[in-house]
Formats: C-alpha cells, sequence, structure tokens
C-alpha cells in the first residue's frame, strides 16, 4: 500500500486495539495535536485525509499548548485504567520539547500515551532547518534526544522501512502494564511526507492483549508464610489496584482477613470511604488513623504501589523494628521495593492468590473507634464556619457533598492534594484523580478534558489553586471548542498555601510564595495583585460563577451542574485556615548552617524528626 510515512501512522493508529477480560477497545482514541512546519503537511495532511475520505478513524483534536496536550492523554489513560490513550503530535523544536514535562509525568505515574515529535529533516537536505538545535559533535542529536530518559519506549524513524518496528515497539510498550509509560516515537519533518509501499498486513486489525500476570505459586507460599505470622498487618492500596480494576477482589480480601485497608494518593477509591476496613490516606498528608496503625504495623501489604516518599512518610511511616513488607505488582521494579516479599503479578490475580493461600487466617486489629472519631473531625473539618474567608477544607466538604457517586474530581498540586488525600470521601474507584506521581502545576485542566473525554457520562470537577490556574488555564478554550462540559473549581488564595506553610515549617519565612506587590524591603508583602481570574476565566469562554461563601458555593456548584457547558466556580480562601494533623512528616531538608534563626530552629527539629527515618532492609 502505498503511503507516506505520516498516512501510515494514521492508518495503523487506527486500527490498534486492547483486549482485557474479553471486553475491546481502541488503543489510541485519537490525536491531539499543535501543527507547526514539522508536522502540518506531514501528519497534518495524513489526518485530514483520514477525516475527508473516512479511510482511518482517528478524530484530532486541537489542543492550545503541547504540555497540556499529554496531559489530556494522560488522564484519559487513567480513566482508562491504561487501556486507551491518545497519541500528540508537535512541530519540531519548541512544540516537541513542550512535551517533555508532560512524557515524564506520565512515565512517572505509569500511565501510557503516544507521543510523537516531529524532528530534522533525515536528509539533512535543508539544514539547519528552523528550531533544529544543532550539536556540532553529531548531526543526529535534535531536541528530542531529551525525551530518552523521559521515555519508557523511543525510536527515531529515519527511514519508512524503520517505521513497522518502531510502531509495533511501542504499542506493546503502551499495553504492558509492567512497563507502560510515555512512549516517544520522533518522525522527521521530511519523513513523513515520503512515500513508501507498506505491507498491507501492517494495516491489519490488531488486539493487543493486556495480561493479568498471575502470581508464581512460590512468591505466594513465601508471602503468605510472612503474613500468617503477622500480629498487626497494614494493606495499603495503590494505583495498580484501581487499574487492575480489582476493587471487588480488595473487599473481599479485607473482609475475609480483617485487615485494615489504607489508599495511596492513585489507590484512593479502590476501597469506598466508609467501607468496613477503609482508614484513610496513608503517609505524609495520610489520616492519623492511618498513620498509626502503619506505624506499629508488623507486616505491610502493598497492592499496586510504588512507595513514593509521601506514602512512606520519607521512610519513617512504619516504626515496627521488626516490619515486613508483601508487594504485589505488576512491575518487579516497584514488587521489590522496601525489601519485601513480593508477588509480581496484577493485582486482582495477586490478591486473589494470596487470599487463597492464608487458609481462612483472620485477623484482630481494633480501628474502628479511631475511624468513628477521625470521621467527625472530617465533618468538622468540612464545616468549620471559618472567617471571614473560608477555609479549604470547607470548600472541599462543598464539592465533596455536591458529587454524587460517579462523579469525578481532579487535581494535581499545591494545597488540594494533601487536603484531598486527607479529607475526600471517595465512593467509587474511578472518582478521584490527583495526579502525584508527578504533582505537576496545570495538570487539573487539561487533565480533567482527558477523564471526560474518557467517560462522558461522568460530571468532572477540577479542583484548581490560582498557582497552577495561571500556569495553565488555556485549555479551557480546548474545551470550549470542543463542547466539553467541565466545572473548575477556581480556589484563589494569593500564591502558594503549600509551598507557603512549608517554607514556614522549614524556617524560611514563606519568602517568594506569595502574589502580592513587591514592597520597599524587597518581599512581596505588599497588597494584593489587581488579578481577576474569575473575569480571565470569562474571557476564554467559560461560564463562570463568582462565590463569597460557602452557600454560595454549594449553589454555585448545583447551578454549574446543571450548566451545558464549561463552567469555572470562583471563590477566595484564607491561605492561613487550619487543617487537620496528619500526625506525620515528609522529609525536606533544612539547612545545616544558617545566618537566621527562624533556620536555625527549623534545622534543630529537622534533626529530631529524621532520627525517625530508618531503611527497610
Ligand atoms: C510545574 C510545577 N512547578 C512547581 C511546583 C512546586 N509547587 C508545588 S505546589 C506549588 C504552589 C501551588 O500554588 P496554587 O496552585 O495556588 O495552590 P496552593 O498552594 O495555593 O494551594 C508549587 C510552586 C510544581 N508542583 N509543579
Ligand atoms: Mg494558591
Amino acid at each position: 500500500m502505498r503511503l507516506t510515512v505520516g498516512q501510515a501512522v494514521v492508518r495503523f493508529l487506527a486500527n490498534q486495539w486492547t483486549e482485557r477480560d474479553g471486553v475491546e477497545r481502541r488503543a489510541v482514541a485519537g490525536c491531539l495535536g499543535i501543527f507547526g512546519h514539522g508536522n502540518v503537511a506531514g501528519l497534518g495532511q495524513a489526518l485530514l485525509q483520514a477525516q475527508r475520505t473516512g479511510e482511518a478513524d482517528l478524530p484530532y483534536r486541537l489542543a492550545r499548548n503541547e504540555q497540556a496536550m499529554v496531559h489530556t492523554a494522560a488522564g484519559f489513560a487513567r480513566m482508562s485504567n491504561r487501556l486507551s490513550t491518545y497519541a500528540c503530535t508537535a512541530s519540531i523544536g519548541p512544540g516537541s520539547t513542550n512535551m517533555l514535562t508532560g512524557a515524564a509525568l506520565a512515565t512517572v505515574n505509569r500511565l501510557p500515551v503516544l507521543l510523537l515529535p516531529s524532528d530534522i529533516f533525515a536528509t539533512r537536505a535543508a539544514s539547519p532547518v528552523l528550531q533544529e538545535l544543532e550539536d556540532p559533535g553529531g548531526y543526529d542529536v535534535s531536541v528530542n534526544d531529551a525525551f530518552r530518559p523521559l521515555s519508557r519506549f523511543f525510536d527515531r524513524v529515519w527511514r519508512p522501512e524503520q517505521l513497522p518496528s518502531a510502531l509495533l515497539g511501542a504499542m506493546r510498550v503502551l499495553t504492558d502494564p509492567a512497563e507502560t509509560g510515555a512512549v516517544t516515537v520522533c518522525l522527521p519533518q521530511d519523513l513523513q511526507a515520503e512515500a513508501y509501499d507498506f505491507p498491507d498486513a501492517l494495516f491489519d486489525k490488531r488486539v493487543w492483549h493486556v495480561a493479568r500476570p498471575l502470581a508464581e505459586p512460590a512468591f505466594v507460599a513465601r508471602a503468605a508464610a510472612v503474613l500468617r505470622n503477622a500480629r498487626r498487618p497494614l494493606l495499603i492500596a495503590g494505583g495498580g489496584a484501581v487499574y487492575s480494576e480489582a476493587a471487588g477482589e480488595l473487599d473481599q480480601f479485607a473482609r475475609e482477613t480483617g485487615i485494615p485497608v489504607a489508599d495511596t494518593q492513585a489507590g484512593k477509591g479502590a476501597l469506598s470511604w466508609d467501607h468496613p476496613n477503609s482508614v484513610g490516606g496513608v503517609g505524609s498528608t495520610g489520616t492519623p488513623v492511618a498513620n498509626r496503625l502503619a506505624r506499629d504495623a508488623d507486616v505491610i501489604i502493598g497492592v499496586g504501589t510504588r512507595y513514593s516518599d509521601f506514602t512512606t512518610a520519607s521512610r519513617t511511616a512504619f516504626q515496627n523494628p521488626d516490619v515486613a513488607f508483601v508487594n504485589i505488582n505488576v512491575a518487579a521494579f516497584d514488587a521489590a521495593k522496601e525489601s519485601a516479599y513480593p508477588i509480581v503479578a496484577d493485582a486482582r490475580s495477586g490478591l486473589s492468590a494470596l487470599l487463597a493461600a492464608l487458609d481462612g487466617r483472620r485477623f484482630e486489629t481494633d480501628f474502628e473507634a479511631d475511624v468513628v472519631t477521625w470521621q467527625a473531625t472530617v465533618d468538622h473539618a468540612y464545616h468549620l464556619g471559618h472567617g471571614p474567608l473560608p477555609a479549604q477544607t470547607e470548600v472541599i466538604g462543598a464539592v465533596n457533598e455536591a458529587c454524587g457517586a460517579r462523579d469525578v474530581v481532579v487535581q494535581a498540586a499545591g494545597s488540594l492534594p494533601g487536603d484531598l488525600q486527607m479529607l475526600w470521601r471517595a465512593r467509587d474507584p474511578k472518582q478521584y484523580h490527583v495526579e502525584y506521581g508527578f504533582s505537576c502545576m496545570g495538570f487539573e485542566i487539561a487533565g480533567a478534558l482527558g477523564i471526560k473525554l474518557a467517560d462522558p457520562s461522568r460530571e468532572v470537577f477540577a479542583m484548581v489553586g490560582d498557582g497552577s490556574y495561571l500556569m495553565m488555564a488555556q485549555e479551557i478554550v480546548t474545551a470550549v471548542a470542543e463542547g466539553i462540559k467541565l466545572v473548575v473549581v477556581l480556589i484563589q488564595n494569593h500564591g502558594f498555601a503549600s509551598i507557603g506553610a512549608l517554607s514556614e515549617s522549614l524556617g524560611s519565612q514563606r519568602f517568594g510564595t506569595s502574589y502580592r506587590y513587591r514592597s520597599a524591603n524587597g518581599d512581596y508583602d505588599g497588597a494584593h495583585l489587581p488579578v481577576d481570574l474569575a473575569a480571565n476565566a470569562e474571557s476564554l469562554g467559560a461560564n463562570v460563577i463568582r462565590c463569597r461563601t460557602i452557600a454560595d458555593l454549594a449553589d454555585g456548584l448545583k447551578r454549574a451542574r446543571e450548566a451545558d457547558r464549561l463552567t469555572v466556580v470562583h471563590i477566595e480562601t484564607d491561605p492561613l485556615a487550619p487543617v487537620p494533623s496528619s500526625e506525620s512528616w515528609w522529609d525536606v531538608p533544612v539547612p545545616q548552617v544558617s545566618a537566621l534563626s527562624s533556620t536555625q530552629e527549623a534545622h534543630t527539629v529537622y534533626e529530631a524528626a529524621k532520627r525517625l527515618q530508618r531503611p527497610y532492609l
């Protein structure tokens, strides 16, 4: 079949499918893009031809920023339990390098995204092309080499003959739950337009079976022996439990063993917040209930978790001197963490195998009374009555109470992830999407767009701080153009509540973290800036509801739900309002010497906390 490389890529991608548990889905549901000279006539023409002729079904969606479009693809993949994603085409140079942050986010979070950066001329006929890096030490180097460490698969196709192997390699990694992440195939600008006789078989429908790898019996036997002898086990549910759709198995495991279940940011919702075994978030931003159980536990069962420092409270969460880890993870790399007894398996099959090997062993752990007390604390935080400006915890309460069980909350950075992990009452495994592998400011609206594309039947609430909004609000325009309805809850607190509080706790006095005029002493402690983010959102085409009080907000959220177009609900909050304590810690080093007494005092506190940190060997 004589096609250009661009046409071949589009035709190939339109014919890739995934299958798990007998259900088939499109592996690549469409292509997000921004055109420039690197792709407008190559992939751009191919996408146009596909749309005009119907010869390939790969809908094109015009994004407003390349980083954001990768976030959209990652959100889509996350909502699709990694069984489907989007491709992203960018022009050469800055269009492509803009995708680097998105690539890192996808790889860190183990989410499949297919990146198609355009590249410098393969023939070198017109070199240096506009935006070419030019490395005097090697003419095959381009800015796209920066994708290599961020991608789980990277290839650059210099010749049409290489395209089939590159595309097949890309699909293998995208659809492998253990290896998946950013997959990058660089397409030189001239190559995209070059014609070649591709074998017809390349374009046949191809179904990639997404495996549920079974645990090796020896793994299970060793882990079960350790767990049978435990007295105070705790299970930590991570993202893998959600992606493998293991909620039913997790529920059964918890009920039959009596083991309490804590969650990570990616695992929240795997069990409903009011499940009898649910103890909420664990680690730096977890609940005191989960953190007390973690402190004393003798066996930690990690299901689909990568043990980030927030989960382990920078390796201070688990203080039992004999603590052992049993990790169920589809990736051997993650299963081995914290010197665990690994069960390298799909979360669902691994949980079933471990439960069977426990021979009915039940554990007597008493946490119910603590959970009741904690939930009273959450209720209090939801209805604080803080003034004159409301507290963020009240905003979270209002959004949670406005949400039905299937509605979705999206967040990524600032003070919200911690507050949400502690306070959000999740009722469905696909309700809670806090991107906290990369915690990337600006993910919220773009990611929410992908989540909504993946499941238009759900109401999607993106909660966005003013810092994140100022970094990346432009995908509101994409949503407006596509007719995609989101609810954006925009929290104005004039700067970084999160890093401000962190700075203060580390002795750095909130330096450089507020959005105010610079005053004569050089600090940003002047008046608030004349920034009107609600007006900004309006100017981008959003329906905007301005709220002053929590009662306004409750009403605004109701109206936003009823609206048929993207609605921004704007509210100003007090960045200094109180938040319940997690009784936990996060390791952020404080300078060992300082001319400032605030830093010296913080260093003394830091040294004391640091003593609880331990390797798990
Ligand atoms: C892209 C990016 N840059 C910097 C950071 C570091 N950082 C984490 S939170 C934060 C401030 C977020 O401000 P805002 O969105 O207003 O949330 P708030 O802290 O006020 O809740 C910064 C700068 C980050 N996570 N991501
Ligand atoms: Mg803020």
